[in-house]
């Protein structure tokens, strides 16, 4: 690659000049506590949908996906859904009660559950509505919007089966009811076999505690399974033998498919992917040449095998590289390097777990699940490239 441009005259700040900001010492050790973002990264926030918000509390928002490397989604860009808000919750005042089909109920508090062997695994989370409004064909110009429903996150605590363990769990109890301290009270069923295999009690993210949004100070983690299953600020479990009827979202959290009939307790995210470069929000401002194109796969049944890239909608594929490490149920990094012609193109990734699962095309996903749902919508997502250098979000059939 060419060097990026010549030097330039009458630019004060540039070299051989020495800038303003190397003039005069900057502010001290005790100026910021808590580190923030330098103001130059400002526009790179959590935003939500207008049309999508009917109240502050009971909504989504959604993870600037287009602006970051990595794995790693920085805490404060984790999108949020929350159903009644976010509680203020002191940690010496919560508990976690474990009770119903157990030998002994036990009452924890933060200090007990933080005496338990501890775990830290990175993991995604994705609200099964991610992609959602994209059923009927594009609609959300930029990748926030398409699919920012998702972060991935290192997140440290207990395990549930640790916890169980502890209560001595009947050999009738089949299911677990998980429950939130928030003002919607948020219980999800969960099959035990699940909570025995790899749940966490989660009190940390990303190294420090739990954001208040994300579930301070405590979560359960779900890995690889629908964003709601993971309950936040988690006070509750209750062991029984059948899964709860839940008043509000577990009749929305089904599928409905062409025939009428709905899927239900869909718990598994299967393998998703996007190029978050170029994308809407990152178009490619050096014209033709070389570019490489990146983005992200995951999926909920484990590690990504294989992400193949596509700049002609789907009729040639090649294999991009996945960046280390590569990690179960986790976001995963691929990058292709690309020279572009300067013509339109239709800019595709489609990601292969490691289960063998390919990623369907939307024609493939409408034809097994009709256009009526809102959930687990995974298909390949295409952008198209135009001349300019500019990216639209489209669908091809
Ligand atoms: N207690 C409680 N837990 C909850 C929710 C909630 O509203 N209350 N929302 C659920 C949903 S629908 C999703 S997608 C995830 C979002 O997690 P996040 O806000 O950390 O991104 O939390 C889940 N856990
Ligand atoms: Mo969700």
């Amino acid at each position: 690659m060419s060097p990026v441009r010549a030097l330039a005259k009458g630019e004060e700040n540039l070299p051989p000049n020495v800038p303003e900001w190397t003039r005069s010492l900057g502010p001290g050790v005790t100026a910021s506590p808590y580190g923030a973002p330098s103001p130059f990264e400002k526009a790179v926030v959590r935003r939500s949908v207008e049309w999508l918000t009917a109240t502050e509390q009971s909504s989504i928002n959604f993870t600037p996906l287009h602006a970051l490397e990595g794995i790693i989604t920085p805490s404060g860009l984790c999108f949020e859904r929350h159903h009644g808000g976010v509680p203020e919750i002191d940690p010496d005042q919560h508990r976690l009660m474990i009770h119903g089909m157990v030998e002994r109920p036990l009452l924890f508090t933060m200090d007990d559950i933080l005496r338990f062997p501890s775990v830290s695994r990175v993991y995604f989370l994705e609200c099964p509505a991610n992609g959602g409004m994209e059923w009927k064909g594009a609609q959300m110009d930029g990748v926030q919007f398409t699919h920012g429903m998702v972060h991935c996150c290192e997140w440290t605590g207990v395990k549930l089966s640790t916890l169980l363990a502890e209560a001595g769990v009947l050999p009738t109890a089949k299911w677990l009811l998980a429950e939130g301290a928030d003002a919607a009270a948020m219980t999800r069923s969960i099959p035990l076999e699940k909570a025995l295999d790899d749940c966490l009690v989660c009190y940390a993210q990303n190294g420090e505690r739990i954001r208040p949004e994300n579930g301070y100070p405590l979560r359960l983690m779900v890995p690889g399974w629908e964003g709601n299953v993971n309950i936040k600020w988690l006070r509750r479990v209750k062991l029984g033998d059948r899964p709860w009827h839940h008043r509000e979202e577990t009749s929305k959290y089904t599928d409905l498919m062409p025939d009428g009939k709905a899927r239900q307790f869909t718990f598994l995210m299967e393998a998703n992917s996007v190029i978050t470069s170029p994308c809407p929000e990152k178009p490619v401002k050096h014209g033709k040449g070389f570019h490489e194109i990146r983005g992200i796969a995951w999926s909920g049944h484990g590690k990504i095998r294989r992400v193949d890239v596509s700049t002609d909608g789907g009729d040639n594929w090649r294999t991009a590289e996945l960046q280390e490490p590569v990690l179960s149920k986790a976001l995963t990094r691929f990058r292709l390097p690309w020279t572009w012609d300067g013509a339109p193109a239709l800019l595709q990734a489609r990601a292969i777990d490691e289960t063998g699962y390919v990623q369907p095309t939307i024609e493939q996903l409408r034809k097994a699940r009709g256009v009526n749902s809102i959930y687990h919508k995974n298909s390949i997502h295409t952008w198209r490239l135009n001349a300019d250098g500019t990216v639209n979000n489209v669908q091809i059939i």
